[in-house]
């Protein structure tokens, strides 16, 4: 045997066994903390019916929504809570139901909040809208939903009830962004007739700002500000104004995106997951066309909100991500630099985390999926 075919063996016998190495190493760079080791206390500060989103009003009195349609008000002082009238009939079934709720930046004037959630269309077909309305509350901290209008659809409404996305977050441009997820359709995360499978931006009053990457081509299209998305259940901007979006991969390659405006991110065709029936999807890695994920995740941790940490409780934390974990039952760390990330640390919180939020106090909040949710202040431990 020639020196030279030797040397080629051995690449090829060891280069499997480098790539083992390097998922190991992957793993065990981010520690998996269970409640004894974890840096914070969580109290419990009551529990809701399958909560989906929440959001903190000026007051620091907090917004809650459930997947089967209410919108609760919530005194965290005194613990009341009062269901918000006005809302919006909402298609409950699959993962479809009432979504997310965010108020306008300047809330405390205008008094606008933004929910999202699935609404009905012809025979069996739905899709996630966003409605804006006027929150008016009352004293005793009930309140109503006023001028509710439907200022953003998806198009087109498809049969099904997965992969809405509508997470909501307002950027430091002042836009309304949106996570539209593609329905479970695959293809039309690449189709720019429509608005599924994309990442939108929108005006305050849901018109299309005319600096949108696509704003030329009309129609959906102009809503559209990246594409090739999958399942997006969390954005958030850094304080350099950086927009993360990270989203459910099939299975396998769960992704942290740094979105790029009129970027594809590839899917259907790429994902560092494959299709859930062990048909292959190409890597990202075989299509440097597509902008590719600054950390994926496989085993999957199933992200669902996100948060990018700019308080003071935590002074170790300010400018760590923090995405809760439906299948993987936990919180999870990230630390940015500066165009890159990598998973810190995991807490292990023994129940699927849904959605995560950071009270104007610092303290850090969590909602807990399903039908006794709990609702969870994580506050350094004394
Ligand atoms: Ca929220
Ligand atoms: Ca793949």
């Amino acid at each position: 045997m020639t020196r030279k075919l030797l040397l080629s063996l051995a690449v090829t016998l060891t280069l499997p066994l480098f790539a083992t190495a390097c998922v190991a190493a992957d793993k065990a760079s981010a520690p998996v903390l269970k409640k004894a080791q974890w840096p914070f206390a969580a109290t419990d500060a009551g529990t809701f019916n399958e909560p989906w989103a929440m959001s903190f009003l000026p007051d620091g009195s907090l917004l809650v929504s459930e997947k089967a349609g209410t919108l609760q008000h919530v005194d965290l002082k005194t613990g009341k809570r009062a269901a918000i009238s006005g809302v919006p009939k909402v298609a409950y079934a699959g993962q479809g139901g009432f979504g997310d709720v965010l108020p306008h930046p300047g809330f405390a004037k205008n008094q606008l909040v933004y929910v999202s959630y699935a609404e009905a269309g012809e025979g069996d077909t739905r899709g996630a809208a966003v409605g804006r309305a006027r929150l008016v509350l009352a004293a005793d901290g009930t309140g109503t939903l006023q001028d509710f209008k439907v200022i953003w659809r998806q198009t087109p409404k498809v049969e099904g009830g997965g992969h809405y996305g509508h997470r909501l977050a307002f950027g430091p441009d002042g836009k309304l962004w949106i996570t539209s997820s593609e329905r479970q359709k695959f293809d039309p995360a690449q189709d720019m007739g429509g608005n599924l499978g994309k990442i939108v931006r929108l005006n305050d009053d849901g018109s299309v700002p005319a600096d949108n990457p696509f704003a030329s081509q009309g129609g959906a299209a102009a809503q559209v500000w990246s594409l090739g998305h999958r399942n997006a259940l969390g954005i958030a901007f850094d304080a350099r104004g950086t927009l993360w979006v990270h989203e459910m991969g099939p299975a396998g390659g769960d992704e942290l995106n740094l979105i790029e405006r009129g970027a594809n991110y590839g899917y259907p065709i790429v994902s560092n997951g494959n299709h859930y029936d062990g048909r292959d999807i190409p890597d990202h890695s075989t299509r440097p066309e597509f902008a590719a994920p600054k950390v994926t995740w496989t085993p999957v941790i199933s992200p669902a909100g996100f948060i990018i940490y700019n308080g003071t409780q935590f002074p170790q934390w300010k400018g760590s991500g923090f995405i809760g974990g439906l299948s993987s039952k936990s919180l999870v760390r990230v630390a940015f630099d500066g165009d890159n990330a990598r998973e810190a640390e995991r807490f292990d919180m023994g129940e699927r985390i849904r959605e995560v939020e950071q009270g104007p106090d610092g303290a850090i909040w969590l909602l807990e999926d399903g039908k006794n949710g709990r609702l969870l202040k994580l506050t350094p431990k004394g």
